[in-house]
């Protein structure tokens, strides 16, 4: 096809607790994921974070295997508590020192390092003060990136703000990044979130000239369920909700008075200060990243059904007063039930760019699955492979439209640990041998998915 750009960022995606373990080694300090299984409202016979894929003991062999598929870029988050000791902003230099030498090692391997600074694992000192609900967040995590631009900035040139800080508001609870025990309004800890990342923008302005940072939400095309004009509404309130806020906020600077009529109308106003808005105005990203996984489809509510509907960060998302997402029939479904769109990465990466004109960074996509590991040590994952030919062949069709883009990293890398729903629902391009509580051997064993990605990158998405 000849689409993909020469240097188009090809590569995948992890997180640092969904992947590291290792939650009491090298100085790490509590975060409110190492004990998110330990609470009542995670699901049981899954799973938690403390030993993930152990990657923290095993990320040299991990990055090789990356630099075998040829990977131009490896996105990663730096864990918070890793590096950050108290709520007086004291550094654990052995925490640097370990995000260093990966850094280093994926520079050694050609490997471009784009880092999310911040991806659901707030460390339990911040979370005992309010965490994301009050304001001292936004200077918590303000002095945090500081630490990270003046320790990485020379060596790391993209970097992304909040990973999905869209889902704090929309399944906070369900992702354990909100207690499930506290009732807060989305929309305010929303707002914390805009400001902690434009003070974040702010500083990287300071520090690092040269380097280039975008914000990293999920997002997804809205379709109206059917042709009635009030559903076309309800598509409408959810591309502002679901999607648009949380890019007007960072690339235009303010919120949509759209938006902020809605949360009048429904009593869930949000304090704003003068300084707050002055912040924001000034924190315009050099690209956008996305996660994307499905589309969306929207109803207008006819009255509030106390339906037992799967919630998470791709289905169920009924936001009261603004419309009600609706199982789309066209579509089929992974073992998970996250509908499959590829149509629709196209047209989302369409809407995105047109809307704000800016590169496009896809920072992840992929198919949760339960994968089986034959006899012969080997994953027979087509399933996979089919789900990346078509959003990569649609992505190219984008490109062709018109559609400016850096790279494309999907989740994930290797396998880790679901946001909610364990180990067994896995996404990588290698197997990472062991299942929800027997640990097992650890392996690392490469899936079919592997050697068909490795070609992808090899001839740039030629043959696609
Ligand atoms: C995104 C998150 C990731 C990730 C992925 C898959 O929303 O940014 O952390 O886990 O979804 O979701 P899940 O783990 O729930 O299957």
């Amino acid at each position: 096809m000849g689409k993909f750009p020469k240097d188009f960022l090809w590569g995948a995606s992890t997180s640092a607790y969904q992947i590291e373990g290792a939650i009491n080694q090298g100085g790490k300090v509590p975060s409110i994921m190492d004990k998110f299984d330990e609470q009542a409202s995670y699901p049981k016979g899954i799973t938690g974070f403390k030993i993930a894929s152990d990657h923290y003991n095993h990320w040299k062999e991990d990055v090789a295997l990356m630099a075998e598929m040829g990977f131009k870029s490896y996105r990663f988050s730096i864990s918070w508590p890793r590096i950050i000791k108290n709520v007086q902003g004291d550094i654990n230099e052995e925490g640097i020192k370990f995000y260093d030498d990966l850094i280093d090692e994926l520079l050694k391997n050609k490997i471009e390092p784009v880092v999310t600074i911040f991806h659901f694992d707030t460390p339990d000192f911040i979370q005992e003060v309010g965490g994301a609900c009050t304001n001292e967040f936004t200077n918590l995590f303000e002095h945090y990136s500081e630490v990270l631009f003046k320790k990485f900035g020379k060596k790391v040139k993209y970097w992304l703000t909040i990973n999905e800080l869209n889902m704090f508001a929309l399944a906070g609870q369900v992702i354990g990044v909100v207690p499930s025990d506290k009732k807060v309004n989305p929309w305010q800890l929303m707002h914390h979130l805009n400001v902690a990342q434009a003070k974040s923008i702010r500083k990287f302005r300071e520090i690092c000239p040269n380097g280039k940072i975008g914000p990293a939400p999920n997002i997804s095309s809205v379709y109206s369920n059917t042709n009635k004009p009030e559903d076309y509404t309800a598509k409408l309130n959810m591309d502002i909700v679901r999607n648009w806020v949380y890019l007007d906020i960072v690339c235009r600077g303010e919120y949509s008075s759209f938006f902020m009529n809605g949360l009048k109308k429904m009593g869930l106003e949000i304090e704003t200060t003068k300084e707050e808005l002055e912040i924001l105005k000034n924190s315009k990203p050099d690209f956008i990243a996305f996660n994307y996984y499905a589309t969306m489809t929207a109803q207008m509510p006819e009255k509030q059904k106390a339906e037992n509907v799967k919630k998470d960060q791709q289905s169920g998302l009924t936001i009261p007063g603004f419309g009600e997402a609706v199982k789309n029939d066209k579509l089929q479904k992974t073992q998970f039930g996250w509908e499959i769109d590829p149509v629709g990465f196209r047209n989302t990466l369409r809407e995105v760019y047109d809307r704000y004109n800016l590169p496009i960074m896809i920072t992840e996509n992929g198919i949760g699955a339960k994968d089986v590991l034959e006899k012969n040590a080997e994953i027979h994952d087509d399933y996979r492979i089919d789900y990346y030919q078509k959003h990569i062949q649609q992505m190219g069709l984008a490109i062709e439209d018109g559609v400016e883009m850096i790279g494309y990293m999907p989740w994930s890398a290797i396998d880790l640990v679901s946001t909610h729903e364990g180990i067994s629902k896995r996404y990588g391009f290698v197997y990472v041998n062991r299942d929800e509580f027997d640990l097992k051997d650890m392996k690392r064993i490469k899936k079919d998915s592997f050697y068909w990605y490795k070609d992808v990158i090899k001839t740039n998405g030629e043959k696609i």
